[in-house]
């Protein structure tokens, strides 16, 4: 299940099959088109966040992975309109190795630590997007030794 909560007027749990039934305007078939690496069906964040009905006041969209505690806060303004959630691959929930059960999904993200819109904000195992007023909580590698070592790590 996907959260989104926060800033919203009515927070949501979503499961992939809910994000399957939305239309057909906004689904992606494959995100390699896209630039993505592995497979999988996206939908556009913005008709999802449109369900939950963001507050004008929000700025900012908090990306949670509870499964290995990374979070990621950024600018909601520049991604609104292109930022993507992969929720299956081939009909399936997105498997875990694919960053399951949902990953988001910037295509034409920065390089990590190039800018705050940068590829290590394509969260994966996301289980909840929390819409701010101003920045939120914010745990990715700060210089370029913190992300080598996440890459180490992972
Ligand atoms: N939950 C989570 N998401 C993450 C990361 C992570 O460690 N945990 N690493 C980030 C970084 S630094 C990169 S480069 C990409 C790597 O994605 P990939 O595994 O698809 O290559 O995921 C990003 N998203
Ligand atoms: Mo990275």
């Amino acid at each position: 299940m996907l959260r989104i909560e926060g800033q919203v007027d009515e927070p949501l749990g979503l499961t992939d099959v809910d994000l399957a039934k939305l239309p057909e305007e906004y689904q992606v078939a494959d995100v390699r088109q896209h630039g993505a690496k592995r497979p999988g069906t996206a939908i556009r964040l913005k008709p999802v966040l449109e369900l939950a009905g963001v507050s004008p006041k929000a700025t900012h969209l908090g990306l949670h992975a509870e499964r290995d505690n990374f979070h990621a806060s950024i600018p909601l303004a520049p991604i609104l309109d292109r930022a993507l959630i992969i929720y299956q691959s081939d009909g399936d929930a997105l498997s875990v190795d694919a960053g399951g059960p949902f990953r988001f999904w910037i295509p034409d993200h920065a390089a990590c630590q190039a800018a705050e819109i940068d590829e290590c904000a394509n969260v994966k195992f996301i289980d909840r997007i929390e819409l701010t007023v101003g920045k939120g909580f914010d745990n990715r590698p700060k210089d370029d030794d913190e992300h080598a070592r996440l890459h180490e790590s992972s």
